[in-house]
Protein backbone atom coordinates (compact mmCIF):
# COMPACT_ATOMS: atom_id res chain seq x y z
CA UNK A 1 0.00 0.00 0.00
CA UNK A 2 0.90 3.37 -1.35
CA UNK A 3 0.91 6.37 1.87
CA UNK A 4 0.15 8.64 -0.84
CA UNK A 5 -3.42 9.93 0.54
CA UNK A 6 -1.82 10.92 4.01
CA UNK A 7 1.00 12.33 2.13
CA UNK A 8 -1.58 14.87 -0.37
CA UNK A 9 -3.17 15.99 3.03
CA UNK A 10 -0.36 17.17 4.86
CA UNK A 11 0.95 20.02 2.60
CA UNK A 12 1.91 21.91 5.45
CA UNK A 13 3.30 19.47 7.94
CA UNK A 14 4.11 22.30 10.33
CA UNK A 15 0.46 23.51 10.69
CA UNK A 16 -1.01 22.22 13.67
CA UNK A 17 -4.76 22.45 14.16
CA UNK A 18 -5.49 22.00 18.08
CA UNK A 19 -9.14 20.47 18.45
CA UNK A 20 -10.47 20.84 21.92
CA UNK A 21 -13.02 18.55 22.89
CA UNK A 22 -13.59 19.50 26.62
CA UNK A 23 -16.57 16.47 27.59
CA UNK A 24 -16.64 14.29 30.00
CA UNK A 25 -19.79 11.84 29.74
CA UNK A 26 -20.97 14.77 27.43
CA UNK A 27 -20.29 16.95 30.27
CA UNK A 28 -18.77 20.36 29.65
CA UNK A 29 -15.73 21.10 31.37
CA UNK A 30 -16.18 18.01 34.42
CA UNK A 31 -13.87 15.73 35.60
CA UNK A 32 -11.47 14.67 32.36
CA UNK A 33 -14.13 17.06 30.25
CA UNK A 34 -11.74 19.81 32.33
CA UNK A 35 -7.91 18.34 31.01
CA UNK A 36 -8.06 19.90 27.58
CA UNK A 37 -8.67 23.43 28.89
CA UNK A 38 -6.38 23.27 31.40
CA UNK A 39 -3.42 21.96 29.35
CA UNK A 40 -4.37 25.09 27.28
CA UNK A 41 -5.61 27.72 29.26
CA UNK A 42 -2.68 26.99 32.57
CA UNK A 43 -0.24 25.69 30.62
CA UNK A 44 0.03 27.08 27.75
CA UNK A 45 0.36 23.99 25.37
CA UNK A 46 0.12 26.10 22.26
CA UNK A 47 2.79 28.15 22.92
CA UNK A 48 5.09 25.26 23.77
CA UNK A 49 4.28 24.11 20.29
CA UNK A 50 4.75 27.25 18.87
CA UNK A 51 8.20 27.43 20.46
CA UNK A 52 9.25 24.04 18.67
CA UNK A 53 8.15 25.57 15.04
CA UNK A 54 4.67 24.41 14.75
CA UNK A 55 2.11 27.24 13.18
CA UNK A 56 -0.86 26.38 16.12
CA UNK A 57 -4.59 27.30 15.41
CA UNK A 58 -7.20 26.54 17.92
CA UNK A 59 -11.43 25.41 18.29
CA UNK A 60 -13.07 24.26 20.89
CA UNK A 61 -15.67 22.28 19.80
CA UNK A 62 -19.13 23.64 21.05
CA UNK A 63 -21.41 21.77 23.87
CA UNK A 64 -24.49 20.07 22.39
CA UNK A 65 -27.98 20.87 23.98
CA UNK A 66 -28.42 19.79 27.37
CA UNK A 67 -32.42 18.73 26.96
CA UNK A 68 -31.32 15.91 25.21
CA UNK A 69 -29.34 12.89 26.51
CA UNK A 70 -25.80 12.03 27.08
CA UNK A 71 -25.61 9.30 24.63
CA UNK A 72 -27.40 11.90 21.76
CA UNK A 73 -24.66 14.11 22.85
CA UNK A 74 -21.94 11.76 22.72
CA UNK A 75 -22.62 11.49 19.08
CA UNK A 76 -23.23 14.82 18.37
CA UNK A 77 -19.75 15.68 19.96
CA UNK A 78 -18.86 13.22 17.72
CA UNK A 79 -20.00 14.91 14.57
CA UNK A 80 -19.02 18.24 15.14
CA UNK A 81 -15.33 16.61 15.79
CA UNK A 82 -15.56 14.75 11.95
CA UNK A 83 -16.57 18.81 10.67
CA UNK A 84 -13.23 20.21 12.84
CA UNK A 85 -10.99 17.30 12.13
CA UNK A 86 -12.11 17.93 7.92
CA UNK A 87 -11.69 21.46 8.22
CA UNK A 88 -7.96 21.62 9.51
CA UNK A 89 -7.12 18.72 7.06
CA UNK A 90 -8.42 20.96 4.03
CA UNK A 91 -7.05 24.08 5.24
CA UNK A 92 -3.60 22.13 5.50
CA UNK A 93 -3.20 21.81 9.47
CA UNK A 94 -2.76 17.87 11.20
CA UNK A 95 -5.32 17.61 13.68
CA UNK A 96 -4.51 17.14 17.14
CA UNK A 97 -7.20 16.79 19.23
CA UNK A 98 -7.50 17.65 22.73
CA UNK A 99 -10.56 14.95 24.39
CA UNK A 100 -12.08 14.39 27.74
CA UNK A 101 -13.04 10.88 27.18
CA UNK A 102 -11.52 8.48 24.33
CA UNK A 103 -14.65 8.47 22.20
CA UNK A 104 -13.85 11.47 20.29
CA UNK A 105 -12.00 8.65 18.32
CA UNK A 106 -15.17 7.75 16.04
CA UNK A 107 -15.56 11.49 15.03
CA UNK A 108 -11.54 12.36 13.98
CA UNK A 109 -11.26 8.77 12.51
CA UNK A 110 -14.13 9.40 10.29
CA UNK A 111 -12.80 12.53 8.81
CA UNK A 112 -9.24 11.10 7.99
CA UNK A 113 -8.73 10.49 4.15
CA UNK A 114 -6.96 7.32 3.86
CA UNK A 115 -7.98 4.44 2.03
CA UNK A 116 -7.49 1.74 4.72
CA UNK A 117 -7.09 3.19 8.27
CA UNK A 118 -4.77 1.48 11.39
CA UNK A 119 -5.24 2.84 14.85
CA UNK A 120 -2.52 2.95 17.25
CA UNK A 121 -4.26 3.24 20.87
CA UNK A 122 -1.97 3.78 23.53
CA UNK A 123 -4.24 3.18 27.00
CA UNK A 124 -4.58 1.88 30.52
CA UNK A 125 -7.59 0.18 29.08
CA UNK A 126 -9.51 -1.82 26.47
CA UNK A 127 -12.43 0.82 25.31
CA UNK A 128 -13.65 -2.33 24.11
CA UNK A 129 -16.95 -3.08 26.04
CA UNK A 130 -20.23 -3.98 24.03
CA UNK A 131 -23.59 -2.50 26.16
CA UNK A 132 -24.58 -6.21 27.07
CA UNK A 133 -21.41 -6.66 29.12
CA UNK A 134 -20.64 -3.58 30.08
CA UNK A 135 -21.24 -2.94 33.89
CA UNK A 136 -19.92 0.43 34.87
CA UNK A 137 -22.64 2.38 32.72
CA UNK A 138 -19.70 4.51 31.28
CA UNK A 139 -19.83 4.91 27.60
CA UNK A 140 -16.42 5.71 27.00
CA UNK A 141 -15.15 1.91 27.81
CA UNK A 142 -17.59 1.37 24.66
CA UNK A 143 -15.10 3.60 22.32
CA UNK A 144 -12.77 1.17 20.76
CA UNK A 145 -15.55 -1.59 20.44
CA UNK A 146 -17.69 1.24 18.40
CA UNK A 147 -15.20 2.13 16.33
CA UNK A 148 -14.23 -1.45 15.53
CA UNK A 149 -17.83 -2.21 14.61
CA UNK A 150 -19.21 -3.62 17.62
CA UNK A 151 -21.15 -1.40 19.76
CA UNK A 152 -24.15 1.23 18.69
CA UNK A 153 -24.16 0.39 14.42
CA UNK A 154 -27.06 2.61 14.28
CA UNK A 155 -25.66 5.62 15.36
CA UNK A 156 -22.48 5.63 14.65
CA UNK A 157 -23.14 6.23 11.42
CA UNK A 158 -25.15 9.10 11.89
CA UNK A 159 -21.35 10.68 12.23
CA UNK A 160 -20.88 11.79 8.24
CA UNK A 161 -17.68 9.35 7.04
CA UNK A 162 -17.87 7.21 9.40
CA UNK A 163 -16.21 3.70 8.60
CA UNK A 164 -15.30 0.72 11.34
CA UNK A 165 -12.09 0.16 11.50
CA UNK A 166 -11.13 -3.52 11.40
CA UNK A 167 -9.84 -5.33 14.66
CA UNK A 168 -6.89 -6.48 13.01
CA UNK A 169 -5.92 -3.11 12.22
CA UNK A 170 -5.82 -1.89 15.65
CA UNK A 171 -2.40 -1.94 17.81
CA UNK A 172 -3.67 -1.36 21.80
CA UNK A 173 -0.64 -0.52 23.64
CA UNK A 174 -0.38 -0.76 27.70
CA UNK A 175 -3.44 -2.14 28.15
CA UNK A 176 -3.23 -3.20 32.01
CA UNK A 177 -6.25 -2.39 33.70
CA UNK A 178 -8.66 -5.45 32.79
CA UNK A 179 -11.93 -7.34 34.46
CA UNK A 180 -11.74 -10.80 33.69
CA UNK A 181 -14.72 -10.33 31.05
CA UNK A 182 -12.74 -7.37 29.58
CA UNK A 183 -9.23 -9.43 28.94
CA UNK A 184 -11.37 -12.36 27.62
CA UNK A 185 -12.67 -10.17 25.23
CA UNK A 186 -9.45 -8.81 24.34
CA UNK A 187 -8.13 -12.34 23.96
CA UNK A 188 -10.98 -13.62 21.68
CA UNK A 189 -10.81 -10.40 19.03
CA UNK A 190 -8.19 -9.89 16.35
CA UNK A 191 -6.91 -6.44 18.03
CA UNK A 192 -3.00 -6.31 18.66
CA UNK A 193 -2.94 -6.20 21.91
CA UNK A 194 0.81 -5.14 23.44
CA UNK A 195 -0.14 -5.41 27.23
CA UNK A 196 1.31 -3.59 30.08
CA UNK A 197 1.57 -5.18 33.25
CA UNK A 198 4.40 -5.99 35.69
CA UNK A 199 5.13 -9.69 33.97
CA UNK A 200 5.23 -7.87 30.56
CA UNK A 201 7.02 -4.73 31.25
CA UNK A 202 10.50 -6.45 29.29
CA UNK A 203 8.18 -7.60 25.57
CA UNK A 204 5.53 -4.56 25.78
CA UNK A 205 7.45 -2.15 22.91
CA UNK A 206 8.78 -5.64 21.33
CA UNK A 207 5.10 -6.61 20.94
CA UNK A 208 3.65 -3.08 20.01
CA UNK A 209 6.90 -2.91 17.15
CA UNK A 210 5.80 -6.91 16.18
CA UNK A 211 2.18 -5.56 15.99
CA UNK A 212 2.67 -2.31 14.15
CA UNK A 213 4.79 -4.04 11.66
CA UNK A 214 2.05 -6.58 11.13
CA UNK A 215 -0.55 -3.95 10.62
CA UNK A 216 1.70 -1.91 8.09
CA UNK A 217 0.47 -4.57 5.75
CA UNK A 218 -2.54 -3.91 5.25
CA UNK A 219 -3.07 0.25 5.92
CA UNK A 220 -2.03 3.36 4.27
CA UNK A 221 -2.39 6.20 6.81
CA UNK A 222 -2.53 5.77 10.54
CA UNK A 223 -4.08 7.74 13.35
CA UNK A 224 -2.64 8.13 16.71
CA UNK A 225 -4.98 7.60 20.07
CA UNK A 226 -3.00 8.57 23.45
CA UNK A 227 -5.26 8.38 26.25
CA UNK A 228 -2.64 9.53 29.18
CA UNK A 229 -3.43 6.78 31.19
CA UNK A 230 -1.21 4.62 29.42
CA UNK A 231 1.89 6.15 31.25
CA UNK A 232 3.06 4.47 34.02
CA UNK A 233 1.35 6.22 36.82
CA UNK A 234 4.72 7.15 38.73
CA UNK A 235 4.63 10.25 36.38
CA UNK A 236 1.76 11.35 38.55
CA UNK A 237 -2.15 10.64 38.25
CA UNK A 238 -3.30 11.35 34.46
CA UNK A 239 -7.23 10.56 35.80
CA UNK A 240 -9.09 8.45 38.49
CA UNK A 241 -8.04 5.23 36.54
CA UNK A 242 -4.08 5.91 36.51
CA UNK A 243 -2.87 2.30 37.35
CA UNK A 244 0.99 0.92 37.87
CA UNK A 245 3.11 -0.89 35.48
CA UNK A 246 2.25 1.61 32.14
CA UNK A 247 4.66 3.02 29.52
CA UNK A 248 7.48 4.74 30.12
CA UNK A 249 8.08 8.00 28.00
CA UNK A 250 11.07 7.01 26.49
CA UNK A 251 8.97 3.44 25.43
CA UNK A 252 6.42 6.06 24.03
CA UNK A 253 8.88 8.19 21.73
CA UNK A 254 10.19 4.83 20.01
CA UNK A 255 7.06 3.19 19.60
CA UNK A 256 5.62 6.46 17.74
CA UNK A 257 8.64 7.06 16.02
CA UNK A 258 8.44 3.52 14.78
CA UNK A 259 5.04 3.96 13.72
CA UNK A 260 5.89 7.21 11.54
CA UNK A 261 8.56 5.22 9.76
CA UNK A 262 5.93 2.98 8.71
CA UNK A 263 3.08 4.79 7.77
CA UNK A 264 2.19 8.56 7.51
CA UNK A 265 0.21 9.62 10.72
CA UNK A 266 -3.74 11.87 9.74
CA UNK A 267 -4.58 13.24 13.05
CA UNK A 268 -3.38 12.84 16.84
CA UNK A 269 -5.54 12.38 19.81
CA UNK A 270 -4.64 13.04 23.52
CA UNK A 271 -7.33 12.16 26.00
CA UNK A 272 -8.55 11.74 29.61
CA UNK A 273 -6.10 14.08 31.20
CA UNK A 274 -8.44 15.31 35.08
CA UNK A 275 -6.72 17.76 36.77
CA UNK A 276 -8.64 17.50 39.85
CA UNK A 277 -6.99 13.89 40.13
CA UNK A 278 -3.34 16.18 39.88
CA UNK A 279 -3.52 18.32 42.90
CA UNK A 280 -0.03 18.71 43.11
CA UNK A 281 -0.03 19.63 39.07
CA UNK A 282 2.80 17.07 38.57
CA UNK A 283 1.11 15.30 35.74
CA UNK A 284 0.16 18.23 33.70
CA UNK A 285 3.80 18.76 33.15
CA UNK A 286 4.31 15.20 31.88
CA UNK A 287 0.97 15.53 29.69
CA UNK A 288 2.69 18.71 27.97
CA UNK A 289 6.12 16.85 27.31
CA UNK A 290 4.33 13.66 26.05
CA UNK A 291 2.09 15.47 23.20
CA UNK A 292 5.41 17.75 22.54
CA UNK A 293 7.08 14.41 21.74
CA UNK A 294 4.52 12.78 19.92
CA UNK A 295 4.21 15.16 17.96
CA UNK A 296 7.35 16.38 16.81
CA UNK A 297 7.42 12.31 16.54
CA UNK A 298 4.81 12.54 14.36
CA UNK A 299 4.75 16.06 12.82
CA UNK A 300 7.97 17.34 11.37
CA UNK A 301 8.44 21.11 11.19
CA UNK A 302 9.78 22.65 7.77
MN1 LIG B 1 -9.36 5.26 27.18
Amino acid sequence: VTPTAADRMQPEPWALQLIAVPFHSAQRAVGMGAGPLALLAEHDLAGRLNARGYDVSIVEIEEPDLRDGEIARTFEIDRRIAGAVRGAISAGRVPVVLSGNCNSSLGTTAAIEAKHLGVLWFDAHADFDVPDDNLSGFFDVMALSTLTGSSWAALRRTIPSFREVPERDVVLVGVRDLEPYQRERLECSSLGVAYGGESEQGTLEQAAIAHLNAMAESIDTMYVHLDFDCLDDSYGQANEFAAPWGLTLEQLARIVATARDLRPVGAIAFTAYDPSFDTDGQFAGVAIRTIEEVVSATVRPA
